[in-house]
């Protein structure tokens, strides 16, 4: 059969891929059916398999391309849902043995056969790529290349570490295969990483030049990449290497805190490449392979990726409902202070219409300085030309009054933590502009008080941001039962347009996650009371896996801010969120925490951190008078009670499914991921394990450790929250 593309010669409807050649120049093309992205399965092996020994006998076959029949992605690495299912170390490394060998083939064709990349290279897709000859992509936003399998918890297992290296250098291929960061084309260009950059118009023409140039044996005009002083110093000498591979791991324990044995394992496998070579790198590869497959870590990084996919596809409404999403052109926001600021700078960046509203010009100002900074580091990263910023900030226009707020089609309210200021602006808004959705961003006051003020309370909803709102990726959409669900839907779709990760919860107080965070933080302060100490504290909860310790995060939220939320919490749910008196003291004391520099711990000038304060224990119930308390009591008294609390959550219906707990925790507070969330880890452990727990707990601090109701009946009935 002849088609544009030239004659097929082979086509595999299962997998769709495809071989085709037009004088001389073959076309594989492979287009997974049923799927928006092309992986790589135990299916579609095979298949290249023929097709490879295919172009290597035809004899009418110059060379080839490989090309992606995705409109803009190209391979996203291997099938994540089917490693899931792997059950054994050895099963593992078979299918990262395999998977090598068949890139080794690929690299060891005789004729030259090239990547044609436009769209995402991940995974094991970007160690196709490095197989190939030489690889061509377009200069577009959507193409990026990494190796994001320690984001998975595991490492590149089809040859990745060996190439990866050979490619870009050492130190380069470890920061990318240790972090999984996508490397944007223009940047992989300038690494080394890809040959040649084009305009998507002109993609396929060079690429048949290229593959015709190859195999007449041309040299192609290879950009040669720059060698740093330091490169060529640590790279190319074994001490050097060795010193890398040193600091490496020491950056890896200090990051991971030993949690994570994917980018160890990575390491090694790096390292046994240079020492003995590369097959030894490869045996090493897979065996590291086979074994992070079927651990703990990479199923909770995995079942992360699957909630957060599907959180995706999520329109937030009960099921049964639908309604189309509003789409949001232009947003009005009050408040220009650090969230509102925050709020407009991602807004912007997904090209939405701003407009920004304070009570001054200077605090207006202020807001625009602030998105302004964030677009211009982004500028200094070269992720944005400054002509792209000179167009984004050109989108914020900012306002005293309401001016420009009658077409807007969402406001979000980012004014002071108090009712009757929401009430104003809520009246002022729904005034000026009667169609719009009004969003409060509060983090305390209930969406359904706030909302009794409104003329149209089915467009009032709750979008909690979290803190620096450009680098959290949760966003907490709150409903209350008038809340409407078109609102609702417009809602939870802008929010992932601005590319956030949403959930939806009911209302109540604290809504989900700082609900959840309550219990946890109190606990801790009660831990004081007792005479723990400050850094034993923030140390085991480190420990446990939290980026930083419950006390640091009150110094770094605001200790005013947190005594705002504390009576809050304490009216709604009674002892087991009453705040502790260490926590009182201090924030009648008149610490602020990190902003003012005096909090529980000491700031230098420049707000730097300096040690623990020690006055703070004069304000503790015991006086100065000290008790050491192991990390796994300190851990226990702290993250059962956030445990309990998000079961609470799910019995009382703040929130929707164990699935949004878990995102929740994770993306919102930073519950190590490695845990896989409040209810993965509630599995991990057992209900009738943790209920016991908690039983003695309780038995020694009556009312704030008694189990949910909920979390009693999985103990009987040996149910899990998750399938
Ligand atoms: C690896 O490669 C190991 C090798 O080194 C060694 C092998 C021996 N597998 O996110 P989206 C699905 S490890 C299975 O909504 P987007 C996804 O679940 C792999 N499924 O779209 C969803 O399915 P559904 C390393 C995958 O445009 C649909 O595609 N690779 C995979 O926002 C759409 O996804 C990675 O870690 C996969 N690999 O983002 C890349 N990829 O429609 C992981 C996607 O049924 N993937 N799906 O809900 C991503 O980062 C993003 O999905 C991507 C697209 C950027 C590709």
């Amino acid at each position: 059969m002849s088609t544009a593309m030239g004659t097929v010669l082979m086509e595999d409807a299962a997998t769709g891929v495809s071989l085709s050649v037009h004088e001389g120049v073959a076309t594989v093309r492979y287009d997974q059916p049923h799927s928006p992205v092309n992986t790589l399965n135990t299916r579609v092996g095979p298949v290249f398999e023929q097709i490879f020994a295919r172009i290597e006998q035809d004899a009418s076959i110059l060379g080839a391309m490989l090309v992606s029949g995705k409109a803009d992605s190209w391979i996203a690495g291997a099938d994540i849902d089917e490693l899931r299912r792997v059950t054994s170390p050895v099963e593992g490394e078979a299918l990262s043995r395999g998977g090598q060998q068949l890139l080794n083939r690929l690299a060891a064709m005789p004729k030259p056969v090239i990547a044609v990349i436009h769209g995402a290279a991940l995974g094991g897709g970007l160690e196709i790529a490095l197989a190939c000859r030489y690889r061509i992509a377009t200069d577009h936003p959507k193409t990026v290349l990494a190796l994001p399998e320690v984001q998975l918890g595991l490492l590149p297992g089809a040859g990745g570490t060996q190439r990866l290296p050979r490619t870009v250098g050492l130190q380069a291929a470890l920061d990318m295969i240790l972090t999984g960061k996508n490397i944007r084309a223009k940047k992989a260009w300038q690494m080394g990483l890809v040959h040649e950059l084009v305009h998507p118009s002109i993609l396929h023409d060079v690429a048949v030049t290229r593959v015709r140039a190859l195999a007449r044996g041309d040299a192609l005009p290879v950009r040669a990449r720059t060698r740093g002083a330091r490169e060529v110093l640590l790279e190319d000498n074994a001490l050097g290497r060795t010193i890398v591979f040193r600091q490496a791991r020491d950056t890896v324990l200090k990051k991971t805190g030993g949690h994570y044995p994917a980018p160890l394992a990575a390491i090694a496998a790096i390292q046994a490449g240079y020492l003995h070579g590369e097959s030894a790198g490869l045996l090493e590869e897979a065996r590291g392979f086979g074994a992070l497959a079927v651990s703990d870590v990479c199923r909770e990084l995995v079942s992360i990726f699957f909630a957060t996919t599907a959180l995706k596809k999520d329109s937030g409404l009960s099921e049964g409902v639908t309604a189309d999403p509003v789409r949001v052109r232009k947003i009005g926001i009050l408040g220009a202070g650090f969230m509102g600021a925050g709020i407009a700078t991602v807004a912007v960046q997904a090209g939405t219409l701003v407009r920004l509203k304070d009570a001054s010009l200077e605090r207006v100002a202020a807001g625009w300085r602030a998105v302004r900074d964030v677009l211009r580091e982004r500028v200094k990263r070269r992720q944005l030309t400054r002509l792209q910023m000179d167009d984004t900030l050109s989108l914020v226009g900012g306002t005293t009054d309401y001016s420009g707020f009658a077409n807007v089609d969402l406001v979000i309210e980012a004014v002071f933590e108090d009712v009757a200021v929401k009430h104003a602006v809520l009246r002022e808004v729904q005034a000026v502009a009667p169609r719009a959705i009004f969003a409060s961003n509060t983090s305390t006051i209930p969406i359904r008080e706030i909302a009794t003020a409104a003329v149209h309370p089915e467009q009032v909803v709750g979008m909690h941001f979290f803190s620096p709102v450009h680098k959290m990726p949760l966003l907490e959409v709150i409903v209350t039962p008038e809340t409407s669900a078109q609102t609702t839907a417009t809602v939870v779709a802008y929010g992932r347009q601005i590319g956030k990760t949403v959930i939806v919860v009911r209302d109540g107080p604290g809504f989900y996650v700082n609900r959840i965070l309550a219990p946890y933080i109190n606990e801790s302060g009660k831990l004081l009371d007792e005479g723990a100490s400050i850094d034993a504290v923030d140390e085991a909860l480190v420990g446990f896996g939290f980026p930083v310790g419950p006390i640091t995060l009150l110094d770094e939220v605001g200790l005013d801010i947190a005594g705002k939320s504390g009576p809050i919490m304490a009216a709604a749910f009674g002892e087991r969120m009453r705040p502790s008196v260490t926590l009182q003291r201090i924030i009648e004391s008149g610490r602020l925490g990190r902003k003012a520099k005096r909090g529980f711990y000491r700031y230098d000038a420049q707000g730097k951190r300096q040690g623990v304060d020690q006055g703070v224990y004069t304000l503790t119930p015991a006086s100065g008078s000290r008790v050491t308390m192991g990390a796994d009591e300190i851990q226990r008294r702290t993250v059962l009670p956030m445990l309990n609390e998000a079961v609470r959550c799910l019995e009382d219906g703040i929130i929707r499914s164990p699935r949004d707990g878990d995102i929740g925790a994770v993306f919102g507070i930073g519950f190590p991921p490695f845990r896989g969330g409040p209810f993965r880890f509630l599995d991990a452990l057992g209900a009738v394990t943790v209920v016991a727990q908690l039983d003695a707990l309780n038995a020694r601090y009556p009312g704030r450790y008694e189990p949910a109701a909920l979390l009693r009946a999985k103990a009987a009935s040996g149910e899990r929250f998750h399938p």
